[in-house]
């Protein structure tokens, strides 16, 4: 089995609560990386500003390192950006497209996590639905025209209630008419997933890249979550993509980057 890429989740400076790594500098964080034999690299972005401002576009072009995903959570947690909220739903559509234009300048997939908001309950859920629905519909217009792969990602009930699961996040993919696909984390589906061997068998078709992290979001191998069995039944359905590492950096970035890639290697070859 060879993915496309092997990548990890970064940010652009220290950030100790999110899973993602940062070693002093996004310099030295993406040169650890490639010298552990990733090929790529998944950023939490709040703006494509903030990676321009950084330099990251030479960098990367100097390590030959990929841009495979921006994951665009930090809108939200930053700036309050929500595609279900009436307040802010023009703003968190105008961030999503931002995020497609820098994208589509590094052939990479943009995924929506976080900025798909929380729907409130009783009556005003089917209006923030309605509106939720009309402002993925305006990404991934604008995702397909722009060839960029626009990706929803279910997410935990701490995190979120629009798409805890496959099977709802598919169900929103029908609403807004398709042009999106599905990134699944392993961290999410322990949660909320009765089997995630066999979800990943069901869906494969519509996921387009992975976020590994053991049952403690540490990573693979630290916890007690079938990785193997999960990877497996991908691959048996024709998962070729990327496959991406989210753990937290626990007890350090070099050290989780490090094991992780130990445990992608040594079930690469047996896969
Ligand atoms: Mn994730």
């Amino acid at each position: 089995v060879r993915p496309t890429h092997l990548s990890a989740a970064v940010t652009l400076g220290p950030d100790g609560h999110a899973p993602a790594y940062f070693i002093r500098s996004p310099r030295e964080t993406l040169s650890k990386l490639k010298e552990l034999g990733y090929t790529g690299i998944d950023l939490l972005l709040r703006h494509p500003e903030d990676a321009e401002n950084s330099g990251l576009d030479r960098i990367l072009e100097q390590l030959n390192i990929s841009l495979v995903s921006i994951l665009t959570g930090p809108g939200k947690s930053v700036d309050g950006l929500s595609l279900a909220d009436p307040q802010t739903s023009e703003a968190a559509v105008q961030r999503v497209i931002s995020h497609l234009v820098y994208a589509r300048r590094h052939s990479a997939k943009v995924v929506l996590g976080w900025l798909l908001g929380w729907l409130p309950e009783g009556a005003a859920r089917a209006p923030a639905a309605a509106l939720l629905a009309e402002s993925l519909r305006r990404c991934a217009v604008e995702a397909n025209r722009l060839q960029v792969p626009l990706l929803i990602e279910p997410l935990n009930r701490y995190e979120t209630n629009v798409a805890r699961t496959a099977a709802e996040a598919l169900e929103w993919v029908q609403l807004v008419g398709g042009g999106l696909g599905l990134i699944l984390d392993t961290f999410h589906m322990n949660i909320e997933e009765a089997n995630l061997v066999a979800v990943a068998a069901q869906v494969a078709t519509h996921v387009e890249h992975l976020h590994l992290a053991d049952s403690n979001r540490l990573a693979p191998g630290a916890g007690h979550l079938p990785m193997e069995d999960f990877l497996a039944a991908l691959t048996d359905a024709g998962y070729s993509g990327s496959v991406g590492i989210e753990a937290l950096p626990v007890p350090d970035s070099e050290t989780s980057a490090t094991m992780a890639m130990a445990w992608l290697r040594q079930r690469m070859a047996v896969l």
